[in-house]
Parts: structure tokens; sequence; C-alpha cells
């Protein structure tokens, strides 16, 4: 099997979602079925990440732990970054056992191809979004802010995240989503692979039609403290599965 997961959004004040991860990695690592099983996290695993220093973190530790378990009973474990957890690093990934992904990706497996984005590249109507991202992605930006105490970083994380969810409450929810024609020339680009991707939080199964083709793009659901979501690729065909607290 291959699940696909993401917007976990992580963090010391999430108990319950990290507790859902964590039964829910132990299950599909169980000896038996972890070799048959791989993981693909398609960002936002964690709420916000301010660099590889933050690794001491009992929080951080406790899912880094967990990843790590699960790679080394045989699951193969993917993380794609998010617009929050961008800054995860190569220490990070040695740590949890697990590989980094680009965005986009391309999955082939022998009866399907798929390809894999968080989503963010594709919401263009959000210009003060992409703006931001243009600016957070630039890497003497991100190497000026990695320089600033671990405090510092912490206050300024929290800091933009008040100003996202005061900005979002300005926008639509058509402004915010991935935008059609883009989306079309990105499937077209990825010869009409099946997209999957998360980011907008509004779970769906969409049917495009591009040059003809029909393309379907499933949207993973973010996760809560009482509720997960992994979507199952099972060699045939792609199942939502509600993950709870075992
Ligand atoms: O995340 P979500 O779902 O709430 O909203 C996103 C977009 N918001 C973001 C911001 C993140 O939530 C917070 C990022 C924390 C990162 C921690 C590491 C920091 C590293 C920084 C340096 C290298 O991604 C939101 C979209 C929404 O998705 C839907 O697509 O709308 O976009 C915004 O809210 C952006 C605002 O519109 C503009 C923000 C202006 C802030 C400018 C402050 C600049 C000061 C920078 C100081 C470092
Ligand atoms: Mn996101």
């Amino acid at each position: 099997m291959i699940y696909f997961i993401s917007d976990l959004h992580l963090s010391p004040r999430t108990p319950g979602a990290i507790c859902i991860f964590k039964a829910f990695l132990e299950r599909i690592a169980r000896p038996d079925v972890a070799r048959n099983n791989s993981l693909y996290i398609l960002g936002d695993c964690f709420e916000t990440w301010v660099g590889d220093d933050d690794m001491d973190d009992p929080c951080h530790q406790e899912i880094i732990t967990a990843l790590a378990q699960a790679g080394a009973a045989g699951l193969a474990t993917h993380l794609m970054h998010g617009n929050r957890d961008f800054l995860l690093g190569q220490d990070f990934a040695r740590a949890a056992g697990l590989t980094l992904l680009p965005d986009p990706y391309v999955l082939s497996t022998p009866e399907w191809q798929f390809v894999l984005a968080h989503g963010d590249a594709l919401c263009t109507d959000d210009q003060a979004y992409q703006q931001f991202r243009a600016q957070t992605r630039n890497p003497d930006w991100q190497a000026a802010f990695l320089v600033k105490p671990l405090a510092e970083r912490h206050a300024i994380a929290e800091h933009l995240r008040q100003q996202s969810e005061a900005a979002k409450s300005e926008k639509s929810a058509y402004q915010m989503d991935l935008n059609p024609g883009e989306t079309d020339d990105f499937l077209r680009q990825y010869g009409y692979a099946t997209f999957i991707h998360g980011h907008t939080h509004q779970p769906a199964r969409h049917d495009h039609i591009v040059d003809g083709i029909h393309v379907e793009r499933w949207v993973l659901a973010d996760w809560s403290e009482h509720r997960g979501e992994a979507l199952c690729w099972d060699g045939e065909q792609l199942l939502r599965e509600t993950l709870h607290q075992s």
C-alpha cells in the first residue's frame, strides 16, 4: 500500500494529532506489512519548523523517534515541504530516517503514474501569498533567518501565523484555491498523471478534462485533534481512510 497524508500541523499544542500519527505509523510499519508499505507526507507535517537545530524539543523528538522506528521497521517514508515547514533539512531527514522530496514529485508505480505536490505553488490568485512565498524561499533570506536565536525564530513564526490567519480572513475561498488554468497547465506538463496534493484543507476528488483527457485531482484533508486522514493506493484504486486515536 502507498499512503499519502498532509497538513498534520503537529506541534506541542496538538497532542491528539500526534497520538493519531503515532498509532498510524505503528499500524503501517508493523513487521508483517512494513516492507510492503510506503508513506508520502505532502507538506505541513509540522505547524511550523524554524530550523533543524530545534530537534531537541521533546515534542519534535517524539515525532522523529516515531518516524525513525517506522523506517527501521522497513517503512519507506518520504516528506515534501509545505508552506509552514519548508525549513526542514537534511539533519531532520537523517534523524527521522526519511527522504526529502522536491515539489512537485512524479511517483511512478508499475500500475499508475502520480504527481505529488503540496499545492500552494498553484494558488496564483493569492498574490500576497505568492510574494511571501518567493521571499521566504529565497536562500539568502533563509540563511539570515537561521542565524537568529531559536527563541527569536519562534517569535517570528508565531507572528507570521497570526498575520496569516488575519490575512486569510480577508481572502475568498476561490482566491485561496488552486488557479484552474495553472492547474490544467501543470497536469499537461506532468503527462496527465493523477495529481495528489494538500494545502487548501478542502478534501475532494476533482475531475479535470485537459486536452480531452480525464485527469483526477485528489485533495488531502488537514488533521485535527480528533481525526486524521490518509489516502491509500492499493495498486488499483485510491481510498480515503479516517484515522483516530487507538
Ligand atoms: O498556513 P496557512 O494555511 O495559515 O496559510 C497559508 C499562507 N500563509 C503562510 C504563512 C504561514 O502560515 C506561517 C509560516 C511560518 C513559517 C515558519 C518559518 C519562518 C521562516 C521565515 C523566513 C525565511 O504560508 C497564506 C495563504 C494560505 O496559505 C492559503 O493559500 O493565504 O498566505 C498568507 O497569509 C500570506 C499573507 O497574505 C501575507 C503575509 C505577510 C507577512 C509579511 C511579514 C513579513 C515579515 C517577515 C519576517 C520574517
Ligand atoms: Mn499548507
